[in-house]
């Protein structure tokens, strides 16, 4: 198999029960696998919550390591319409031509970097410094400020051979209050300002909702855009004639963005709290018990796509569930794409081919499911 191949761990349990479950710290989850399924349950907000406790939703949970609500992820209808309403106009920002020439020269300069460099390990020294660059650009901030947070690692709330890692959590809190701090005495155009500014029903977010603001914005994007640029190059890696075909028909490049991005499904699942006593799939789900909406699964679903397991770059059809579904539909999906966009074409530009050195794979233990989302570490040459 290829280095680049993110295999479907799902199809057998999706086909035979549409269900899978996995423990995760005594608190099991019903993953839902089936696109039809995994839609419907992303509408029935009301039998299956986002606001309960913070970090309960998130697989594997974090509310031992999180008391802050991020929001607007963890909030439910109506609160949640409002309070997407304040951000929503701000993340549409990479729509703006002078953000992606702005996107495109960090890309450019950093694809420039690494193929001076000889060997590169794709995560720390491109993907890394490729997404916290680019959220300068999304919080609106100084771009020396991006040194911080590659300094952090890859993931906020996880380190090596930890799930879940208080301390790290810790290091992302006190930053974000330090800058509320400074964005209090200082306000100016960047997003902690904007949101300091903002109200919801005539009142001013309280400090505790800009700080779930700005943990989600920092931890949502992170692993999962790394994630993404990662696999992309491991992808281009394996199949050069994928690239020369992006060279030859530059027209295609948004569906192969979707087509990446479907295949990637960088965020396996996204969780859910029940809360009535109700079923999936006829499998009983009692009130206060978890269930998940398993996008990677529901993007290999064979009644939905065709050829599932393949990256077809210019899939005509592509409902896929990467950004997740209804009105929590991700916020940072514009920005993503853009980044994705435009690493496709400098790519496309400036490699002709580029060499797997090494890898070491990045695989969720997912109980009865070892899904691979990526990579640990990755050594290429761009040539
Ligand atoms: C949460 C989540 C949001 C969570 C849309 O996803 O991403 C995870 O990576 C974080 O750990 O806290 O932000």
């Amino acid at each position: 198999m290829k280095k680049s191949a993110l295999p479907d761990p799902f199809e057998k349990a999706r086909l035979e029960k549409g269900l899978g479950q996995m423990n995760d710290q005594d608190d099991p989850v019903v993953m839902v696998l089936r696109h039809k399924d995994v839609r419907k349950c992303a509408h029935q907000w009301q039998k299956f919550q986002s606001g309960a406790e913070p970090g309960r939703i998130v697989v594997p949970s974090e509310v031992n390591i999180r008391k802050t609500r991020q929001i607007p992820f963890e909030l439910d209808p109506p609160a949640h319409g409002q309070y997407r309403a304040v951000v929503e106009q701000w993340f549409r920002r990479p729509l703006d031509p002078a953000y992606q020439a702005e996107l495109k020269l960090q890309i450019d300069a950093l694809i420039e970097e690494v193929m001076g460099r000889g060997t590169v390990e794709v995560v720390s020294e491109f993907s890394l410094p490729l997404q916290s660059r680019a959220l300068t650009l999304l919080l609106n901030i100084p771009f020396a400020e991006s040194e911080t947070w590659i300094s952090w690692g890859t993931h906020v709330f996880r380190s090596e051979g930890e799930a879940l890692d208080g301390d790290k959590a810790a290091i992302l809190y006190d930053y974000i209050d330090e800058q509320i701090d400074q964005a209090l005495e200082y306000p100016g155009e960047d997003l902690y300002s904007v949101l300091l500014r903002s109200e919801v029903d005539g009142k001013k977010l309280t400090r505790e909702e800009v700080k779930g603001v700005m943990i989600l914005t920092f931890a949502g994007g992170r692993d999962t855009v790394i994630n993404a640029v990662t696999n992309s190059i491991a992808y281009f890696a394996e199949h050069p004639e994928s690239l020369q075909r992006l060279k030859a028909e530059p027209e295609i490049m948004g569906k192969a963005v979707e087509e990446l991005i479907r295949y990637f499904a960088p965020l396996t699942q996204m969780g859910r709290v029940a809360t009535e006593d109700t079923q999936v799939c006829e499998h009983a789900v009692q009130a206060d018990s978890r269930i998940s909406l398993c996008w990677a699964s529901a993007n290999r679903d064979a009644a939905v796509f065709e050829k599932p397991n393949e990256v077809v770059l210019d899939r005509k059809l592509n409902p896929h569930l990467s950004f997740g579904f209804g009105h929590h539909k991700c916020l940072g999906a514009t920005h993503t794409r853009q980044i994705m966009k435009i690493l496709l074409h400098s790519l496309a530009e400036k490699v002709s081919s580029i060499d797997i050195v090494g890898t070491e794979e990045n695989i969720e233990d997912l109980g009865p499911f070892d899904r691979k989302v990526g990579f640990h570490s990755i050594q290429v040459t761009f040539n």
